[in-house]
C-alpha cells in the first residue's frame, strides 16, 4: 500500500507510476505486479466509468495469445466469440473474405469495457492499487533519474506527491503525458482522413456472423458485433457532423441502404444507445520515450478505428513495455527499455499504413472523385480475386506480418 505524502512531507518512492487505467496502463500494471515490481496506477475517472466506457471490441489473436500467456485472458477466451471472416457488400453483392483460412489467426469479439473490467479485477486480486478520480496529474524531473508525479487526491483535495524511477504514460489521446515528449523533444506526424464516422451502438442482436463493410456511393457503412444483444454500426458522414442531425429513422434507413445486398439478411433494428461522430484522423509521436517517461497506447499514437487497430496497438506497446520493465528490475537488463520506442513504432507504422490503405478502399466510391472511386473498386477486386493480394491483405487485417519484417510479438 503506497501512502502518497502531501507535497510537504518526504514522498514515498515506487519503481513505476502508471498514468491511466485503460487497456495499456492496466496491462502494464498487471504484468509488473505478477513479477513483484511495485507500481501504482493513477486514473482520473471513476472505476465505474472506465469499466463501462464503450470503445473497441475486436482483439487480434496474437494479442489474445500474449495476454493468455500472462494469465490475463481467461474470461476473454471463455466468453469471446471468434471471427474468421469479414464481408464486403458492394453493388448489391456480398463478398465473404476468409482471413483466418489465409493466416490461421482470428479476431476475438470482446468489448473493451469487459477487458478493462477483467484487468482491474486481476490487478486487485494481485494486491495492486489504482487511485481513481485523481486530478491535475503533473510530471516533474523526467529527464533526471528521480521523476516525481504530483496529483490532487479526490478524497481530501490535497496535493500529493510520489517519487519514482519510471513513468508509464498510458493516459490516452486526451492525457497529459504526451506533452512531455512532443513537440519539444519529438515529432508528431498527423493524418486527417477528411471524413467523419457516425459511431453507433444499437441495442439489437448482430445481423451477421461477421464484420460487414458496406462500400457504397452514399458513403461507407459498417456492422460489427459487440455482444449477442448489442451491435456497433458506423456510417460515413461529413467531418464535424452533428449527431443530432441523425434521427433513429434516418440512421436505420441509411444503414439498410448502404449495407443491402442480394441474399443478405435484413438488419435487425433496435434503440440507439450511443451516437457520436468521430473525426477520422491519426497521429504518431516519435520517439515514444523521453528520459524516464515511456508512452504506451493512444497517448503516443491514435489510429482511426478503420481496421480495429487502436486497442491492439495499445496492448502491443503495453506488453513490450512491461516485459522491458520486468527485465530491467529483475535482471538489470535495460536493452528492452532502450529499444522500446523503435520496437513499438514498427508495428504502429505498419498499422497506420494499412489503415490508410484500407480507408481509401472503403471511402473511395463515395468520395465524389471518379478516379478515387475507380481505384478503390480495383483495390477491392484485387483482394477478392488475387490469392497473393488476398494473403497480403489478410495478414495486415489480422495484424500478422511474417518473414523478415515480422513484427515483435510480445
Ligand atoms: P485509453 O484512452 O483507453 O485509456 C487512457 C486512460 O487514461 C483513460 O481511462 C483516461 O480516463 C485516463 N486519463 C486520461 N487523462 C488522464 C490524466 N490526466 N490523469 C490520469 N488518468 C488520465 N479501437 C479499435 O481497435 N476498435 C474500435 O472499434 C474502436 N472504437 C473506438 C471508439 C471510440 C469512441 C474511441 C474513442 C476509441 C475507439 N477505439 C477503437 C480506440 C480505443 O480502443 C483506443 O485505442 C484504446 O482505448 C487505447 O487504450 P489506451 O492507450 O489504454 O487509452
Amino acid at each position: 500500500m503506497i501512502n502518497p505524502s502531501p507535497t510537504s512531507a518526504p514522498a514515498p518512492r515506487v519503481p513505476v507510476v502508471i498514468i491511466g487505467a485503460g487497456p495499456a496502463g492496466l496491462t502494464v500494471a498487471n504484468i509488473l505486479r505478477a513479477a513483484s515490481v511495485d507500481c501504482v496506477v493513477l486514473e482520473t475517472e471513476s472505476r465505474e466509468f472506465v469499466e463501462q466506457r464503450p470503445r473497441a471490441g475486436f482483439i487480434e489473436e496474437w494479442a489474445v495469445r500474449a495476454l493468455r500467456h500472462r494469465g490475463l485472458a481467461d474470461r476473454l477466451v471463455e466468453r469471446a466469440q471468434a471471427h474468421s471472416e469479414c464481408e464486403f457488400r458492394i453493388d448489391g453483392e456480398q463478398h465473404r473474405f476468409r482471413y483466418a483460412t489465409l493466416t490461421g489467426d482470428r479476431h476475438f469479439v470482446y468489448p473493451q469495457p469487459l477487458l478493462v473490467t477483467d484487468l482491474v479485477r486481476e490487478y486487485a486480486v494481485k494486491g495492486g492499487e489504482i487511485l481513481f478520480g485523481v486530478r491535475d496529474v503533473a510530471l516533474h524531473g523526467i529527464d533526471g533519474d528521480r521523476p516525481t508525479v504530483l496529483y490532487t487526491d479526490p478524497r481530501t483535495g490535497e496535493r500529493r506527491r510520489i517519487d519514482c524511477d519510471i513513468v508509464a504514460g498510458c493516459d490516452g489521446a486526451r492525457g497529459v503525458t504526451r506533452a512531455h515528449v512532443a513537440p519539444d523533444r519529438g515529432t508528431v506526424a498527423r493524418y486527417d482522413y477528411g471524413v467523419g464516422w457516425l459511431a453507433l451502438l444499437a441495442e439489437a442482436p448482430p445481423s451477421s456472423d461477421c464484420v460487414v463493410f458496406g462500400v457504397h456511393p452514399r458513403g461507407f457503412g459498417a456492422h460489427m458485433a459487440r455482444s449477442p444483444e448489442v451491435t456497433r454500426y458506423y456510417l460515413e458522414v461529413a467531418p464535424g457532423e452533428d449527431p443530432e442531425n441523425w434521427s433513429h429513422d434516418r440512421v436505420w434507413s441509411e444503414l439498410h441502404a448502404r449495407l443491402s445486398a442480394t441474399g443478405a439478411p435484413a438488419l435487425t433494428e433496435g434503440p440507439l444507445i450511443e451516437k457520436r461522430v468521430l473525426d477520422m484522423h491519426s497521429y504518431v509521436v516519435e520517439p515514444m520515450t523521453y528520459g524516464r517517461l515511456f508512452l504506451a497506447g493512444d497517448s503516443a499514437h491514435l489510429v482511426a478505428p478503420i481496421a480495429a487497430k487502436g486497442m491492439n496497438l495499445a496492448l502491443h506497446d503495453a506488453l513490450l513495455l512491461a516485459d522491458a520493465l520486468v527485465a530491467y528490475y529483475l535482471r538489470g537488463d535495460a536493452d528492452g527499455l532502450r529499444g522500446y520506442s523503435a520496437a513499438c513504432l514498427r508495428r504502429v507504422w505498419e498499422y497506420q499504413e494499412f489503415s490508410r490503405w484500407f480507408a481509401e478502399l472503403l471511402h473511395g466510391p463515395s468520395s465524389g472523385d471518379p478516379f478515387r472511386a475507380g481505384s478503390a473498386r480495383a483495390r477491392l477486386r484485387r483482394i477478392l480475386g488475387s490469392p497473393a493480394a488476398a494473403a497480403t491483405f489478410a495478414e495486415s487485417y489480422i495484424g500478422k506480418v511474417t518473414g523478415p519484417m515480422a513484427m515483435t510479438t510480445p
